[in-house]
């Protein structure tokens, strides 16, 4: 089930738009609007769900498989060598967009970055 006005329920009904990178019948992935490096892509569920805690098991799992294929060729579409999946949950940690939703960050050797 969606959200009427969720920001990332608005993206996956393509009502917001998005550089899309993948999708499948429970998974949307797109392009963050902020990278922290090039490539730097959100993988969420289609169903609204608040946070880690509230997804469903069957569709937690269909997220996870779509960011076992989205990181491989996130890292051969950008030269990356390596990768962190980041998953914030409520606002003290971090999140900004209650949708639940994960972060991969393709990462180079000696990229000075520190997240
Ligand atoms: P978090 O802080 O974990 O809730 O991450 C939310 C991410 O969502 C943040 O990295 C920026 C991204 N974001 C926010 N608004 C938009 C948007 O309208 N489009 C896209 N593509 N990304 C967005």
């Amino acid at each position: 089930m969606q959200e009427k006005d969720c920001l990332f329920c608005r993206i996956v009904r393509g009502e917001i738009p998005s550089s899309k990178v993948y999708e499948d019948e429970h998974v949307y992935a797109f392009l963050d609007i902020a990278p922290s490096f090039y490539g730097h892509c959100l993988v969420v569920p289609k169903n609204h769900y608040k946070n880690i805690l509230d997804i469903d098991m069957k569709e937690i799992c269909a997220v996870f498989a779509a960011v076992q294929k989205i990181a491989p060729a996130v890292m051969k579409a950008t030269g990356a060598e390596g990768f962190h999946v980041i998953q914030n949950n409520n606002e003290a940690a971090g999140q900004t967009v209650f949708h639940t939703h994960f972060h991969i960050v393709p990462r180079k050797t000696g990229d000075g970055m520190v997240l």
